[in-house]
């Protein structure tokens, strides 16, 4: 079970589920920052006819949302641009004062990486895909590393791909990205199939502080499992800790029960002195809270390295 000293799961979980948009089959896997004194979203909603989409959300209080039933209609620096019919698991990143919305953009030709600007979550601009397929899980980091953009992506292939590494990349403008660096990959147990970056990785004295998930393959399939790791603040993909022991894992009944059971699936955070709100898909079929003191976060980290 679930390591109930570090988080604790929100009283009140599902704290979103299907009823939030007509036509919804679920809604999970979901990116939340703070804007200004509420707290906006983007978030991937499965609709009946089992496409996924993004959606615009707002809350007063980070826990009851008013999701707009319409998906996000991007404005196009180039015609050509598209966004997919299966768009999934965004990231929202504050830099400066512009948020950059990361997804996973699944075309005919797979899953590859959408990047897009809002400032006030209603005028979305879409940008050059950063990736190719086939990756998912890009994240870019809240400040320049090096003097260049900088992002953790998971290259992967066109399916429920069963393997999986975290890389690091940089770039000038964030439409050219290079400069790949491997950060982590599978390893043992819980984490032994695929890993992929959670939410935008945060700066602490001790390292970017990354939360990820890590996946398990039973003779029954795939299990996903939080875990945490410490990276070099100035050269990310150097990784200082790393946990063995998952930070949270499926265990309540919403976790273990969906479309597809078994799932915590970080994905954003939320950190205000030493409190860390942490929000993660479940099942596939709703979104969670957890919370946690950062403190005690990075103490288990260090604690329960490999
Ligand atoms: C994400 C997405 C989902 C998948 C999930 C587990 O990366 O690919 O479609 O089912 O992982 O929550």
């Amino acid at each position: 079970m679930a390591n109930e000293t570090v988080f604790t799961r929100w009283a009140q979980n599902p704290i979103i589920t299907a009823k939030a948009v007509p036509r919804a089959n679920s809604i999970h896997n979901s990116a939340i920052v703070r804007f200004g004194d509420r707290y906006a979203g983007v978030f991937r909603v499965d609709g009946q006819d089992l496409c996924y989409r993004l959606h615009v959300g707002f809350s007063q209080d980070g826990v009851k949302w008013q999701i707009d039933p319409e998906p996000i209609q991007m404005q196009r620096a180039d015609a050509e641009l598209f966004m997919a019919d299966h768009s999934y698991d965004p990231r929202i990143t504050k830099l400066d004062d512009t948020y950059y919305v990361t997804w996973c953009n699944a075309g005919p030709r797979g899953p590859g990486i959408g990047l897009a600007t809002t400032k006030d979550f209603k005028t979305f601009r879409q940008m050059e895909d950063p990736l190719p397929p086939a990756n998912r899980n890009a994240v870019i980091f809240p400040r320049k590393i090096g003097g260049k953009y900088a992002m953790l992506h998971r290259p992967s292939d066109r399916g429920h791909t069963p393997f999986g590494d975290i890389y690091f990349a940089t770039s000038p403008d964030l439409t050219h990205w290079g400069g790949h660096r491997f950060v982590l990959g599978p390893r043992g147990g819980w984490q032994s199939t695929k890993v992929g970056a959670g939410p935008v990785p945060y700066e602490t004295d001790e390292g970017w502080l990354l939360l990820y998930h890590g996946v398990w393959t039973s003779c029954n399939g795939y299990l996903y499992y939080m875990g945490g790791a410490l990276l070099e603040r100035e050269k990310p993909w150097h990784v200082r800790y790393r946990t063995k022991d998952y930070l949270l894992a499926p265990s309540e009944p919403y976790e273990r029960i969906g479309d597809v059971p078994n799932v915590v699936f970080p994905s954003s955070m939320i950190i205000e002195g030493d409190h860390l709100r942490l929000y993660y898909g479940c099942a596939d079929t709703c979104i969670s809270l957890a919370e946690a003191k950062l403190s005690e976060v990075l103490s288990f980290i260090k604690a329960h390295s490999f």
